[in-house]
């Protein structure tokens, strides 16, 4: 498996020559300090993949505006991580997952001075009694 640029760059800051060799510790796939979160998922998130106890930065929140209460989602992400893709997805009953497209829709962004973004969806609740979304990440 090629490892893209921007994953081989962040693994050559974290990881020692000897971790680098190993891809079952500095791999995509990889969770070497077992915080259940994957090298590639820490890339993203720009967390770092040896420190445990640092969760994904990504929060949701119902807000009122006006008559209406909405479900926003906030996540901050790392401008490098080029080569992951996310997607966010929506379902009734979080078995049958499909795209959010339509459905959420962005309503700000923050660039921040360490190369990361924070985006913002919003949704408007649906008639359902209750509704599930996720975060889908692919390594490009
Ligand atoms: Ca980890």
């Amino acid at each position: 498996m090629s490892i893209p640029a921007p994953f081989d760059h962040f693994r050559r800051t974290h990881f020692t020559p000897a971790q680098l060799a190993d891809p079952n510790f500095s791999g995509p796939a990889a969770d070497p300090d077992q915080d259940g979160y994957t090298n590639l998922v820490e890339h993203f998130f720009a967390m770092d993949p040896t420190v445990p106890g640092k969760s994904p930065s990504y929060q949701s929140e119902l807000v009122e505006d006006g008559d209406s209460i909405y479900c926003e989602f906030h996540f901050r992400y790392s401008l490098d991580a080029v080569d992951v893709t996310f997607k966010l997805e929506v379902s009734p009953d979080s078995t049958v997952w499909s795209s959010a497209t339509g459905h959420y829709e962005l309503i700000n962004s923050f660039d921040h001075a360490d190369r990361t973004r924070t985006l913002v969806y919003r949704s408007q609740l649906s008639e359902q009694p209750r509704e599930f979304f996720r975060l889908a990440l692919t390594a490009e």
